[in-house]
């Protein structure tokens, strides 16, 4: 059984995988593309994965796409030992219900800061026509890098995006109070927790921790999943965004 994860050490869908993957003790080869380099773009990728972004899973030659896709794939066929995905099939029902909410509202809108602090300075610098090619690569996210454009988002839409953060973390702590927590579903971790972590990792990395200083059970919930053993090898060092571009430790 060989497991080979075609991702990058910042990107936020490749370490939900690298959690799961780790929490569950399966070895795996990394094969770690350049993102800012389109490595995403090249034919040979495109051909595993046609929306020309990472993760993909490669399980015994067994294609498998998508973060939230591939960490339920992994809970599935290998349900022993760490499993992240309540055998109640209304608690499961809950889980997928805040997964779609967090890829919908959280996972998209830490995009906003992140590609406006971090990655901005790598297109500024390309000329109009490369900026635009690059942009036209893209299968999934064209628009949003036109929208971006080489001067960033306008502060209108970063606040649009904080504000949508803002909303996922006052989720979070509801959720965390009605199931009795500590975990967004209750006492056990599930897939749920480990999709909202790297938009809160994220968050953190950005010098933002103090959005949710109002939120206690947030601010628990940071400390719980930090402690996890899988935690560690998930961000590696290079994990974090300010471990690359130091323009934007604070
Ligand atoms: N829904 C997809 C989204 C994947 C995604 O957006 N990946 C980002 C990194 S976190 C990416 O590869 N971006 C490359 C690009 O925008 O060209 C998943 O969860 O796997």
């Amino acid at each position: 059984m060989t497991f080979t994860l075609y991702n990058a050490p910042q990107s936020t869908c490749s370490q939900r995988v690298r959690f799961v993957l780790n929490a569950k003790g399966l070895p795996f080869a990394e094969k770690k593309l350049d993102l800012l380099e389109g490595d995403q773009l090249k034919p040979e990728y495109l051909a595993l994965n046609p929306n020309g972004v990472v993760p993909t899973l490669d399980h015994d030659g067994q294609i498998v796409i998508d973060s939230t896709v591939i960490i339920e794939y992994l809970d599935e066929v290998f349900p022993d030992g760490a499993n992240f995905t309540p055998r109640d099939p209304v608690k499961r029902a809950a889980m997928r219900s805040l997964m779609r909410f967090i890829d919908e509202m959280p996972a998209a809108a830490v995009r906003v800061p992140t590609f406006n602090l971090a990655f901005l300075p790598r297109f500024a610098a390309m000329s109009e026509a490369e900026f635009l090619a690059f942009a036209e690569s893209k299968p999934l996210r064209k628009e949003f890098m036109l929208a971006m454009g080489r001067t960033g988002f306008p502060q209108k839409e970063m606040d649009g995006a904080l504000g949508r953060l803002r909303r996922a973390y006052e989720r979070m702590e509801r959720s965390i109070q009605d199931s009795g927590g500590p975990w967004l579903l209750g006492k056990d971790i599930t897939l749920a927790d480990v999709s909202v972590m790297p938009a809160i990792v994220r968050m953190a990395d950005l010098n933002r921790e103090g959005d949710w200083a109002d939120l206690p059970r947030v601010a628990k919930w940071f400390e719980l999943i930090r402690a996890q053993a899988a935690f560690k090898p998930t961000y590696y060092p290079g994990s974090l965004l300010t471990e690359r571009f130091p323009h934007l430790r604070k």
